[in-house]
């Protein structure tokens, strides 16, 4: 062949190529794959249950007496049925609150369900709910508060062990245990005296015990807080955190750096937004008319999954132990409006053409709903055959490759190619879900402005989702 043949061949070779860049190298720091896995949850529930509940307290002092926590219809059964016809992938219960009571019969406290008359001391909801998971295909997590107002030893280094022991019967019993919740709150135990975390030989004992359960604490090492109770993440998010110098608690970042992150942070350590249904973590009857609607909590979807977050919904069991009828009623409303929302992405569509401007190339890899397929691209433009209705646009980056993007604009244009409307943004992530006022586009070009290293972009979507969702 002589040079110039192999020049064409290489030049029409390059062209046929599939555009997905499987060359390009994944760019540091990445998520593990357990974190991948907890990233594609989206959304999941937390539940506050124990003596609160029937004190109408949010922090117990501890000396609650251990007949207070009497559910007369417990059925962790209907808590699992509830949260899977939610759509809800996952639990995470809280085995022990600050109070110290814990809702398994714990070897190492005598403020357990086992000093109580429940089920004559013989209840165990960790089993209970850790069986209904299994059952109901939801994963299972636990949250243990490192402060604890009742146990003797709180105050002392003898405590770190007590904790550590708990964890041990936690994981041996009621695994595989999927995330693990560290609170951060650190007040004074029963004797007036504040505890020294050891937090190092915490991060060392699970990750001995079990390697893929993903941890949450304000700083990780896993999964971070993003930094408020109200579940909204960042409209920058970056899932990079620098921990250097930092702990959980009060030595951790500020709330600001928690809520977006650090663009050049050095861990993968993705933000979490735990916000509760009700206005208190746990049940309370007087709340009862004051559970977030449906629309709320889709608002809520949008702020934290839609800002490349998780969404740790939390869902308190009421005094018979049973998911709120209240609750269930919204739960399954924010079910519906999630999927008839976003039942046709507009762009997958036969009447849409998606190029990457680079290649001049139709590409379908964008809308194939698929995470793991992507394409390297300065600029995408969407083709529609008629104008279309879009009033939400979802971005998603293959995060598994890192976190890319720092910069985007997307224009919205009409038959004539005049510009309706332009939305600005700075990071992707997992997801990012825009919405704005509809217009009816023919043409969308999405232009990657800035980005750390080579963008790569795996999804694109729009809707035309109802309009009343959509926060002006
Ligand atoms: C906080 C706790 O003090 C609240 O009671 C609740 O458990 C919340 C999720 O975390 O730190």
């Amino acid at each position: 062949m002589s040079m110039r043949k192999i020049w064409t061949f290489l030049l029409m070779a390059s062209f046929l190529m599939p555009a997905v860049a499987q060359q390009v190298q994944p760019l540091p720091p990445v998520p593990s794959a357990p974190q991948v896995a907890w990233h594609n949850m989206e959304y999941y529930w937390f539940t506050h249950f124990g003596p609160n509940t029937f004190t109408d307290k949010e922090w117990g002092h501890g000396d609650e007496p251990e007949d207070i926590f009497n559910p007369t219809q417990l059925d962790c059964r209907q808590w699992a049925r509830t949260a899977k016809a939610a759509g809800a992938k996952g639990i995470i219960i809280t085995a022990k609150h600050h109070d110290g009571f814990c809702l398994w019969p714990s070897k190492y406290s005598t403020h357990t369900i086992r000093e109580s008359k429940w089920r004559n001391g013989k209840g165990d909801i960790l089993k209970e709910l850790s069986q209904a998971c299994k059952e109901y295909g939801l994963k299972f997590g636990v949250y243990l508060s490192p402060w604890d107002r009742n146990h003797p030893k709180y105050g002392t280094p003898a405590y770190n062990e007590v904790f550590v022991n708990m964890m041990k019967e936690i994981f041996a019993n009621y695994g595989p245990i999927w995330e693990f919740w560290w609170d951060g709150a650190n007040g004074e135990g029963p004797n007036g005296k504040k505890q020294e975390y050891d937090w190092p030989l915490f991060r060392k004992t699970i990750k001995k015990l079990s390697p893929n359960t993903v941890v949450f604490s304000d700083v990780g090492p896993q999964v971070r807080w993003v930094g408020n109770e109200s579940g909204v993440a960042g409209t920058t998010n970056w899932n990079l955190l620098n921990i250097s110098g930092f702990t959980a608690g009060a030595g951790a970042p500020s709330t600001d750096t928690l809520n977006s992150g650090n663009m050049y942070g050095e861990k993968w350590i993705p933000a979490e937004c735990d916000v509760s249904i009700r206005p208190g973590w746990f049940y309370h009857k007087e709340e009862d008319d004051k559970v977030k609607s449906p629309e709320t909590l889709f608002n809520l979807y949008l702020k934290s999954v839609g800002r490349g977050s998780t969404l740790l919904l939390n869902v308190p069991p009421d005094r018979r132990g049973l998911i709120n009828e209240h609750d269930s009623a919204s739960l399954i409303g924010f079910r519906k409006l999630r999927e008839t929302n976003f039942k046709t992405n507009l762009f997958a569509s036969p009447s849409a053409v998606v190029k990457n401007n680079a290649v001049s190339k139709r590409i379908t890899t964008l809308t194939d709903g698929k995470q793991n397929t992507f394409e390297q691209l300065k600029s995408v433009t969407v083709q529609l055959k008629s104008p279309v209705t879009i009033n939400t646009i979802v971005l998603q980056e293959p995060i598994q490759m890192g976190q890319r993007v720092i910069k985007f604009k997307i224009e919205l244009q009409d038959a004539n190619g005049a510009t309706l409307k332009e939305i600005n943004g700075t990071t992707i992530g997992r997801k990012r879900i825009l919405t704005f006022m509809p217009v009816a586009a023919k043409k969308v070009e999405v232009i990657i402005e800035d980005s750390k290293a080579v963008p790569l972009i795996s999804e694109i979507a729009a809707y035309n989702i109802n309009d009343q969702l959509i926060e002006q």
